[in-house]
This record gives C-alpha cells, sequence and structure tokens, in this order.
C-alpha cells in the first residue's frame, strides 16, 4: 500500500497516524505527536519531524521504542512472531538462512548484549544502499558494537531505528533516491580498484588511480560532458552552457584516498556532480553559466608526501620541483606521470585564470559525528582548517636492551614517546584544535637493541592560524627540550603549511537556502579535515556542502559510509542550487 505527502498532510490527525503505524515499531506515539507539526515541504522534513519527536520525548520513552524492537534472529524471528516489516527486512537480509554457526554467534551476541545494555541490539539491516548487508556484515558489525558504551549504543540503536524508518517511509510513498543509488553503486565500482588486495589504496598514478581516473572521464562524458585528463592526472568535465560567453562555475574534489581508506572521501564530490549533470543533460536542461567538475588527481599526499598537487596545478601553483621527489620504491613522480602518458611540460598550462571563474563549491562526507549525532543529512562549512605537518626525524644511540643501564640510554623511541603525548596534551587546550602523530617507526628496530633511531609524522589544525600556530610553537620548543634532555638529535622536515580557508558567505547563503528549500534546517559547521576547497580559495570565493558520515563518524578508515537517502538529498540540494545560482 502507498500514500503521498499530500495525502499525509492534508488527512485528519488519525488518519495520519495510522497510516504510519508500520513505520516506528509498536510505537504510534510518534507519529501521533508529528501529526500537530503539518503540513512537512517535503519527505526529508517528514523524517525529520518524526526523529525530531523521537528526540524530545523522555528517556524512558525512548528506550520502550527500543526495546519494541525484536533481537536479529532471536526468538521472536524463531517463534515467527515478528511484524510483518521486521520480518520482511530479516529475511532480505537471510537472517531466515543462518548456518548453524552463524546463529549461534547472533544468539550469543544477543545473549552479551542485552546483558550489558538492557536492550537489544539495533541494525537497519537492509543497509546504507537498501539492498542488504550480508550476514557476515550484521555479525561484525553486531560484534563491533557490543563494545561501546552504553549512552553510545543507546544513540546508534535510535539512528539505527530512524533508518529503518526512513525505509520504511520511502516504500510507503514509492519514493526512490534514484541520484543517491547511483552515486553509491559508482562508490562501490570504483571503491574495487585498489593499490592493495585488502582495502581501499588509490595513491597518485598507480594502475588503481589511472583505472578510476579513466572510468570519472567515462562517466562525464555518458553525462553529456567535455571531458580530459590533464597533465597532472585531473579528470575534467565541462557541463557548457548555451551562453558561450558565460563564466565557470567549478565543483568537484579529489579521487585519491589514504592508505586503507573510505569510499566516499573525495569521491562523493566527484560523483555527485556527474550524476547532477547527467540527470540535467537527459533532461535538456541547461545552466546559465558553465560548470566545471574537477576529479582531482591527488589531494591526500600517500604516495610522494605532498598534498594538494591536483588543485595546485589548476591554481597555478604547481611546484615543478616536487616532479623530482621519489615514493618508497624509488620510482619519480615524473616517471609515474610520464608511464600514465601525462606530459609534465604542460602543467603550467592548466592553470585557471580567477576573474573566467564564478566560484567553487566542494562536496564531501563530513568525516565526523557533527551531522550524525544532530540527526541531519546536511551541514554548510564556515572554514577549512588549516594544517601544518612534519617529519620528525630522532637519532639516538643504538645499544644493547640487556646490558645498557636505564640512565645511559639515547632511546629514539622513547623520546618520540614523550613528544607524542606533549603533543595530545597541548592539542587538548583549545576547542578546535586537532594534532595527530600518525605515522611512528623505529627503522631495522629490533626485540633486543635500544632504538637508536625513530621517525614520526606531526600534523597540527585549528580553524584559525593563530590558534594553530601557537600550538605549533610550542610543540616545537617542548619537542626540543625533550630531545635536548634525553641526548637526542632530531632532524624537522615541514611538508605542508595549508593556511586555514574561510567560505565565503554569498555562496554559504546559497547553500543554506537550497538546503532551507528541501526542509531541512540549515546548520553550518567547521572542517576538521582538509579540502581542495582550501586550495581553490587562494583563485575564487569556495563553499562546501556536507554529508552525514555513518558509523559513529568514522573516516579515513573502511568503515565510512553514508546513506543513499543521504547523497540523494544531498544531491537534490546541489541541483536545486545550480538551478537558482546567482553569481557574486
Ligand atoms: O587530511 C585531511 O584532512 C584530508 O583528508 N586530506
Ligand atoms: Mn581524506
Ligand atoms: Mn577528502
Amino acid at each position: 500500500m502507498t500514500t503521498t505527502l499530500d495525502f499525509l498532510n492534508q488527512c485528519s490527525a488519525a488518519a495520519f497516524a495510522e497510516t504510519l503505524h508500520g513505520i516506528y515499531e509498536h510505537s504510534p506515539w510518534i507519529p501521533q505527536r508529528a501529526a500537530e507539526q503539518r503540513p512537512f515541504v517535503s519527505l526529508a522534513a517528514l523524517k525529520l519531524q518524526l526523529q525530531t519527536t523521537v528526540r524530545n520525548a523522555s528517556r524512558d520513552e525512548q528506550l520502550g521504542l527500543i526495546r519494541a524492537h525484536p533481537e536479529l534472529a532471536g526468538k521472536a524471528t524463531v517463534a515467527g512472531k515478528l511484524t510483518s516489516e521486521s520480518s520482511g527486512e530479516q529475511a532480505k537480509a537471510g537472517l531466515h538462512l543462518c548456518s548453524a554457526e552463524e546463529f549461534a554467534a547472533l544468539q550469543k551476541l544477543n545473549a552479551d548484549y542485552n546483558a550489558k545494555f538492557g536492550f537489544p541490539f539495533i541494525l537497519a539491516v537492509k543497509g546504507p544502499d537498501g539492498n542488504g548487508y550480508s550476514r557476515q556484515a550484521i555479525i561484525a558489525t553486531f560484534s563491533r558494537r557490543v563494545k561501546n558504551r552504553v549512552d553510545d549504543e543507546m544513540a546508534e540503536n535510535l539512528r539505527q531505528i530512524h533508518r529503518i524508518a526512513e525505509l520504511r517511509l520511502n516504500d510507503l510513498l514509492g519514493h526512490v533516491p534514484q541520484l543517491g543509488n547511483t552515486i553509491i553503486a559508482w562508490s562501490e565500482i570504483i571503491g574495487a580498484w585498489s593499490d592493495d588486495a585488502d582495502g581501499l589504496t588509490c595513491a597518485y598514478m598507480t594502475a588503481a588511480h589511472r583505472k578510476t581516473a579513466a572510468q570519472l572521464l567515462a562517466w562525464m562524458q555518458e553525462a553529456g560532458m567535455q571531458a580530459h585528463i590533464d597533465a597532472v592526472g585531473n579528470v575534467v568535465g565541462r557541463y557548457l552552457s548555451d551562453r558561450s560567453d558565460a563564466k565557470t562555475l567549478m565543483t568537484g574534489s579529489h579521487y585519491d584516498t589514504v592508505c586503507n581508506g573510505g569510499k566516499y572521501d573525495g569521491r562523493e564530490g566527484i560523483l555527485l556532480p556527474i550524476a547532477a549533470v547527467k540527470h540535467l543533460h537527459e533532461r535538456g536542461e541547461k545552466l546559465p553559466f558553465h560548470l566545471e567538475i574537477v576529479g582531482f588527481a591527488e589531494e591526500e599526499g600517500v604516495r610522494f608526501k605532498s598534498t594538494f598537487l591536483g588543485s595546485n596545478a589548476i591554481i597555478g601553483q604547481f611546484d615543478l620541483g616536487l616532479l623530482d621527489k621519489l615514493d618508497v620504491d624509488g620510482i619519480g613522480m615524473r616517471d609515474a606521470l610520464h608511464g600514465a602518458g601525462r606530459d609534465v611540460a604542460q602543467i603550467p598550462a592548466i592553470a585557471r585564470k580567477p576573474e573566467d571563474l564564478l566560484g567553487f563549491v566542494e562536496v564531501h562526507i563530513e568525516q565526523g559525528p557533527v551531522l550524525l549525532e544532530r540527526d541531519l543529512p546536511v551541514g554548510i562549512v564556515t572554514s577549512i582548517a588549516g594544517a601544518c605537518r612534519y617529519l620528525l626525524e630522532l637519532t639516538g644511540v643504538a645499544s644493547h636492551a640487556g646490558t645498557t643501564p636505564m640512565t645511559m640510554r639515547k632511546d629514539a623511541a622513547a623520546a618520540a614517546a614523550e613528544i607524542i603525548l606533549c603533543v595530545e596534551r597541548r592539542c587538548a587546550q583549545a576547542p578546535s584544535l586537532v594534532g595527530t602523530v600518525g605515522q611512528l617507526q623505529v627503522p631495522q628496530g629490533s626485540v633486543n637493541v635500544v632504538p637508536g633511531s625513530c621517525r614520526l609524522s606531526l600534523d597540527i589544525r585549528a580553524a584559525d592560524d593563530a590558534t594553530r600556530d601557537a600550538a605549533l610553537g610550542d610543540i616545537l620548543r617542548e619537542i626540543e627540550a625533550i630531545c635536548l634532555r634525553r641526548q637526542i638529535d632530531v632532524r624537522l622536515e615541514k611538508t605542508v603549511a595549508a593556511p586555514a580557508a574561510p567560505c565565503a558567505p554569498w555562496l554559504m547563503q546559497q547553500l543554506n537556502d537550497a538546503t532551507a528549500r528541501a526542509g531541512i534546517p540549515p546548520f553550518e559547521l567547521p572542517s576538521g579535515a582538509g579540502h581542495d576547497a582550501m586550495t581553490m580559495a587562494r583563485i575564487t570565493d569556495v563553499a562546501m556542502l556536507f554529508t552525514r558520515c555513518g558509523n559513529g563518524g568514522i573516516s579515513h578508515n573502511p568503515l565510512e559510509v553514508m546513506t543513499a537517502d543521504d547523497a540523494e538529498i544531498s544531491a537534490q540540494i546541489f541541483l536545486d542550487f545550480l538551478r537558482q545560482f546567482k553569481p557574486a
């Protein structure tokens, strides 16, 4: 049985509650209370109001909602006592086909989870794309979440209940997140191409990277764009206006990844605009400006330890000296580019003229928990944190682990340990300040040798440069003091110094307006992650639209996830932004 938003807006409160009785398991109070907030301008607004109703309910009512749900492959399943919705959902995930081992694992997880939390484990088993988690993924998620704290699990269970409700509402209203499904499907395709057998690693100019570029080029061309791959590997597509003298609005993000990264970091910001242009092209709809999508070739700095190579080339700031950089296998950047058929002599010609540009708008997964905790599918970025990065080489004296007295050691790893704790302590002193030692190694280390050498990375960021630089100054002085006291030599190499980038209010306002038109309260937040937009900000005004990041907001991790519905809402907002765009 399907219904329409119009009917739900106009029918009696009783009919509204009755029509939605199966959306939240055994909890009619939710649509009964939400009915008072009608009319809803969109399905997204209806979903948000139902979620807000739960958020505003008492803890006991929230616990009652959670406890109204059946266990996964639990007693109610075995006894055939599930609601028709739950029965269908658990069947779609194949939970009625468990092997004896899987069934036993789920029974033990249910028992452990209930004993620890006092309520059942809840997971929207149809998953982020609605196609259903595998039983293996369900058991892995269950095993991961059983280790969480009570409040975190209560919040996650409610988010999973909202996801279940979202999928049931989609079915009830016959809503299919077409663009969102395309974005997720495309992410899966290129997410399968990696430099490593396990996980997604797509470093600059590797075979996986080149294969991904070719696929992006093909999708751009199929979407009606003029597309090419430039001399540094950026994949550039232009959706031309009928007005030959039109200026260009740019969008895009990066398609390289960190080691063992997520499928959406960067890629969403390329695939979503391509899907939106495909939607326009299929309808013969043109824009009053040229739209240029750039798949930036390199942002993460994994292979050659230099970041933003793609966007630096676009703004005419590519340091040609970097072409001599070698990767860990001794392969030079110049050779890697040449091997991919790129002509490095053409790099300077990539530079865009600022006067040709109307601005740059980047769509990116949030990579944090802020939108998730507010039950918001999207947010608008206020500023992008500026990062300073260093590589440190600590040199002490390698000596015998058994005969060197503790008072006579020059232990490089112990010095590194003190430095890491100093970074953690100092960067806890301001809200937007963060400090990370992400790489730490003892070269040629042995169990029975006091480390004579230790290498570590340093990444310090804040929403504003003054906060960041004050912390960095303190940390560098502390590093010097630690190494002096421990008689350790220290060599520092600054590898990144990216200034914080404020987003342009006039562009932010148009993203806010498009978000509000979708029935979602605009929410503004800073970005702790760096993005290509911060490079583009050096030649044009920029803004960013964030998409909610699932799994607690985890990113730079294979667990990074977004739902097809959130990708859909982001794409619809982006489309509406394009259609209503007013140049500064
Ligand atoms: O490190 C960053 O913030 C980005 O993912 N490159
Ligand atoms: Mn990243
Ligand atoms: Mn990114």
